[in-house]
């Protein structure tokens, strides 16, 4: 210390951080600033948001193992669910797989809601009971190594999607599907938002949701699409789910981020997400570590109609 003329602290800058009681850094921090008052104090947030952002090789492995993890469990939910199962059955069988592959376990806390519930965005009581008729919404991922993954299916209770269940679940895939090739290097998270608002409007006047006049007299801080797609689409994702990242500058190849549209309708007890992790190459679409997790509405539908 006595050599040392600047001293970089770790405090936490994630847009998400909630603390009530003081952590151990921030005292730590503050003895520093007792027993040194005359050093230079600087932060190292956005150093280590930089270098954070941007996956090294052996990273990217670590994220494509918690990956093909969390696509074990969906395979085990898709053997498992039947009319009638509860929620939390299924949030069980998840923690199964998880466990026995060596994961640390759930990356967040699992949404698992069925029906209606599949709404309420942050639904995390996974406690009523599945009934036929009603599509799923499983946001749920592994952590493997510290590093999260992230991932949202939807599935029939009974196997079969009804015809406006998979008109919506098309239009949700077609959106994220569309916006994924638009994380190459260069792309601003704002601009790219307001792209995805564009295809999520086309789809929603395809379903007749919003009509024209809708969006001719929408207040363009809120636009009309927001009544059914009301999140954002991407998000940093690494050591943390909701991971440290530089929101503000052109995205670079090696970011990996979400994509995770959707079309919530309260109105007839559906909402539908779907969610991938990705890589942005430095050349064309990302690479997604998800490929290999069953989303086309009538693979799943076999799947889960197959004898194992
Ligand atoms: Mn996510």
């Amino acid at each position: 210390m006595a050599q040392a003329e600047n001293v970089y602290i770790n405090t936490n800058e994630h847009t998400r951080r909630y603390s009530e009681t003081e952590t151990r850094e921030d005292r730590f921090i503050k003895r520093l600033q007792k027993d040194f008052p005359a050093h230079t104090y600087k932060k190292s947030a956005p150093i280590m948001h930089r270098i954070r952002s941007i996956k090294e090789k052996e990273e990217l492995d670590l994220m494509q193992i918690a990956c093909d993890i969390t696509g074990k469990g969906f395979k085990r939910v898709l053997d498992f669910v039947k009319p009638n199962v509860w929620e939390y059955e299924i949030e069980a069988e998840i923690i199964h797989e998880f466990t026995r592959n060596r994961s640390k376990g759930f990356a967040y806390t699992p949404i698992i809601g069925s029906g209606k519930n599949a709404c309420v965005l942050h639904y995390i009581e996974n406690n009523q009971q599945c009934k036929s008729g009603d599509v799923i919404l499983m946001d749920f991922a592994a952590e493997y190594a510290n590093y999260a993954s992230d991932l949202t299916r939807c599935i029939p209770v009974n196997g079969k999607f009804t015809k406006r269940q998979k008109a919506v679940y098309n239009s949700v895939l077609k959106v994220k599907n569309a916006s994924t090739k638009l994380l190459v290097p260069g792309t601003l998270m704002n601009e790219y938002h307001i792209e995805v608002g564009k295809l999520m409007e086309k789809e929603l006047l395809d379903l007749k949701l919003i009509d024209k006049n809708d969006i001719k007299k929408q207040d363009p801080n809120w636009p009309a699409y927001k009544k059914y797609f009301m999140h954002g689409t991407s998000h940093f994702l690494g050591l943390d789910t909701h991971d440290v990242g530089l929101w503000t500058e052109p995205i670079k190849a090696g970011m990996v981020f979400t994509v995770e549209p959707g079309i919530y309708i309260p109105a007839e007890g559906l909402g539908i997400r779907l969610e991938d992790d990705v890589v942005v190459q430095k050349k064309g679409a990302p690479f997604n570590l998800m490929k290999n997790i069953p989303i086309e509405a009538d693979h799943i539908e076999d799947l889960m109609n197959t004898k194992r």
